[in-house]
C-alpha cells in the first residue's frame, strides 16, 4: 500500500491529516511532483485518468482516487476515532457539512488560484474572471461561516470531524489569493485556533 502525495497541496493533506488522527503512521508516501505537472504524464494518468493527487494504490493494484474516498477507506479500516460520525444521523450531519466544505470553502479557494495562479497557467484553460467569482464565494462563505460557529465547537457539531479537516485546508489554502479570516471573525477565529493546534494539522 502506497499513497501518492504532493506535500503543499491541499487535497493529500487532507488525507495526511486525516491519517495523523487517526493513528496511522505506517503509509508510506510517494511525492508526485506538480510543479513539473508529472501528473499529468501518461504514467501517472494510468493510475489516475484525472490526473490529481492524492491517490491510495492498495497491495492488490486497486488505485483509490479522491480524498474522500481515501478518508472512508481508512475510516472502515481503523474506525476509531470517528471522523465520519457514528450513527445513520450523524454520518449524515457530517457528510453534508464535509461536502459543504469541500463545494463552498475548499473548491472556491481551489477555482480562486486555479484561475488566477501562474502555476496553472498555460497548464488548465484560465478564466480570471471566474477565479474572482470564486474568491468572494469563499469570502462569502467564510463570513456564514463565523455564524455557524458562534453556538457549536466544530463545524459539524460537538465532535471534531473529516468537515473540520476540509474546511481548515479550505482556509489555510485560500491564503494562497488572499482568502482570510477578518478580524471580527472571532468564532473562525477561534475554531480554526483550536484545529490548527492539533498535532495533525503539521501532516
Ligand atoms: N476531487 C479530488 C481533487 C484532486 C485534485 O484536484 N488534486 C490537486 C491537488 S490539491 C491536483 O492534483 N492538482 C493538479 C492538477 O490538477 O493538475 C480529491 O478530492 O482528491
Amino acid at each position: 500500500m502506497k499513497i501518492y502525495d504532493f506535500v503543499g497541496a491541499p487535497n493529500p493533506r487532507r488525507v495526511r491529516v486525516f491519517l495523523a488522527e487517526k493513528g496511522i503512521s505506517n503509509v508510506p508516501f510517494e511525492q508526485v511532483n506538480l510543479a513539473t505537472a508529472d501528473n499529468r504524464k501518461p504514467e501517472f494518468l494510468k493510475i489516475n485518468p484525472m490526473g490529481g493527487i492524492p491517490v491510495l494504490e492498495l497491495d492488490d493494484g486497486t488505485h483509490i482516487a479522491e480524498s474522500v474516498a481515501i478518508c472512508r477507506y481508512f475510516e472502515d479500516l481503523k474506525p476509531e476515532p470517528r471522523l465520519m460520525g457514528v450513527d445513520a444521523k450523524d454520518k449524515a450531519v457530517v457528510e453534508m457539512w464535509n461536502r459543504r466544505m469541500e463545494f463552498e470553502v475548499l473548491g472556491m479557494a481551489a477555482g480562486s488560484f486555479r484561475n488566477t495562479s501562474d502555476f496553472f497557467k498555460g497548464r488548465i484553460p484560465q478564466v480570471k474572471e471566474y477565479g474572482e467569482v470564486c474568491k468572494n464565494a469563499a469570502v462569502k462563505r467564510l463570513e456564514w461561516l463565523d455564524t455557524v460557529l458562534a453556538d457549536r465547537e466544530f463545524i459539524a457539531g460537538s465532535r471534531y470531524t473529516i468537515a473540520d479537516i476540509t474546511a481548515l485546508i479550505g482556509i489555510d489554502f485560500g491564503r494562497t489569493t488572499q482568502i482570510r479570516i477578518q478580524e471580527n471573525q472571532k468564532n473562525l477565529a477561534r475554531w480554526h485556533q483550536a484545529v490548527s493546534s492539533r498535532p495533525s494539522a503539521k501532516a
